[in-house]
C-alpha cells in the first residue's frame, strides 16, 4: 500500500491526500514528529520536509512531484487536462499555489500564532507533554512578534501578507464566477492545489482531518470569515464533499454549521 509520511496539518500534506482521494487509492498516513522524525524521512529521501510518498521500493519528495507520479503511474482519474491552454492553466496555478498562498497563507497563520496562546497549544502535536504547552503558551506575544519580525512575519510584514492574500482571494472568486473549477469545467491538479494550500486560512470540518477540536472550522480573522470570500470557501467546501474522502470519524460540535467561527485573537 503507498505510504505518506506528513504532517496532519501541513497544506501541502493536505494536498498529496487530497489527490489521493480524487483517484480513489488507498494509502496509510505515518504521522511524521517535527524535528526527531525529520532525522528518517532525511535519511529516506535525501530532504527533510514533509510530504514524502513511498511506494513500494520508490520515494518521492515534494508535493509537486508526488503529483506528476502519481499522474504518470495512475492515470485513471487525470489531474491535467489534456487540452493545452487548460493544461497550461493548470500548470501555472499548481505552482502558484505553492508558492503564492501556500506560503503567505503559513505565515499570516503564524501571525495569528503569535497573537493567540490558545491556538498556540492548540497546534502542538497531542502528544506534547503538558509542561511543554505551558510554556509555549506562556510566551509572551510581543516577543513572538519580534521574533517573527526576523522571518518576515513583524506588524507591517504580516499586514502586507494579508493584503496580498485577499488580492489572491477576490481573484479566485472572480474566476469561480464564470465556472465551476479554476480551469474549466472539470476538476484538476489547480482546484485540488489552491483548496489544499488555502488550509491554514479557514480549517476544514473535523471529519477530513485529524485536527484538534479547537481548529476544525475555523477561520483566520478578516480572511477566512471575510463574506466578500465566501463564494471561494463555498467552492472549497463543495469540492471537499465531491471528492475529498471523510475519514475521520466526529462527534458533532456545537460550532458546526456553515457559518465560520474565527480563531479569537486575544
Ligand atoms: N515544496 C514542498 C514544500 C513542503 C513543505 O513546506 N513542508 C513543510 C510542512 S508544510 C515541512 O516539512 N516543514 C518542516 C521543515 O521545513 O523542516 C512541497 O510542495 O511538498
Amino acid at each position: 500500500m503507498l505510504e505518506l509520511y506528513q504532517f496532519e496539518l501541513s497544506q501541502y500534506s493536505e494536498k498529496v491526500r487530497f489527490l489521493l482521494d480524487y483517484k480513489g487509492l488507498e494509502y496509510r498516513k505515518i504521522e511524521v514528529t517535527p524535528g526527531m522524525g525529520q532525522v528518517e524521512v532525511y535519511q529516506m529521501s535525501g530532504q527533510r520536509q514533509v510530504p514524502v510518498l513511498k511506494d513500494g521500493e520508490t520515494v518521492i519528495p515534494d508535493s509537486t512531484d508526488i503529483a506528476m507520479y502519481l499522474e504518470r503511474n495512475y492515470p485513471e482519474r487525470p489531474l491535467l487536462p489534456t487540452a493545452s491552454r487548460e493544461k497550461g492553466l493548470t500548470l501555472l496555478m499548481e505552482e502558484w499555489a505553492d508558492e503564492s498562498i501556500g506560503l503567505k497563507s503559513r505565515k499570516a497563520f503564524i501571525g495569528a500564532l503569535n497573537r493567540n496562546e490558545a491556538l498556540r497549544t492548540a497546534v502542538l502535536p497531542s502528544d506534547t507533554p503538558d509542561f511543554v504547552k505551558s510554556i509555549v503558551s506562556g510566551i509572551p506575544s510581543d516577543l513572538l512578534d519580534a521574533l517573527g519580525t526576523g522571518v518576515g512575519i513583524g506588524g507591517e510584514a504580516l499586514k502586507a501578507i494579508e493584503g496580498s492574500l485577499k488580492q489572491d482571494l477576490e481573484a479566485l472568486c472572480l474566476i469561480l464566477q464564470e465556472q465551476p473549477y479554476l480551469t474549466g469545467a472539470t476538476p484538476t491538479l489547480a482546484d485540488f492545489s489552491v483548496a489544499s494550500l488555502s488550509l491554514l486560512l479557514k480549517f476544514p470540518e473535523k471529519s477530513y482531518m485529524d485536527i484538534p477540536d479547537q481548529l476544525a472550522g475555523k477561520a483566520l480573522p478578516g480572511i477566512g470569515d471575510n463574506p466578500a470570500f465566501e463564494p471561494f470557501f463555498s467552492w472549497r467546501d463543495r469540492l471537499y464533499s465531491e471528492y475529498r474522502q471523510a475519514t475521520v470519524s466526529t462527534t458533532t460540535s456545537s460550532s458546526s454549521g456553515n457559518a465560520p467561527s474565527s480563531i479569537e485573537i486575544e
